[in-house]
């Protein structure tokens, strides 16, 4: 689950594999551009860790990192 730590929203997500993990990352990077709201991540091979914080508020956690968390959430 989604974890509030340093003004960030920090969450790993595991899959079977480097394609599934991609895929996922696809499918994110279309809600974040809808959203105009994007994620600072990373990919190692099956692993993608998330953390979600708004720049414009200082690097703060807001109801718009709340949001994406939720959309993100619904992919999995
Ligand atoms: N993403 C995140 N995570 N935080 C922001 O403050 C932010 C963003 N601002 N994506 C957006 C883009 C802003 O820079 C543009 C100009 O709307």
């Amino acid at each position: 689950m989604w974890k509030e730590e340093n003004n960030k929203l920090k969450r790993t997500f595991e899959f079977k594999n480097f394609v599934e993990a991609f895929g996922f990352m696809s499918s994110v990077a279309l809600i974040a551009e809808k959203m105009d709201h994007h994620p600072n991540w990373s990919n190692v091979y099956n692993k993608v860790e998330i953390e979600l914080t708004t720049h414009d508020a200082g690097n703060t956690v807001t109801d718009k990192d709340k949001k994406l968390a939720a959309l993100i959430d619904e992919l999995v």
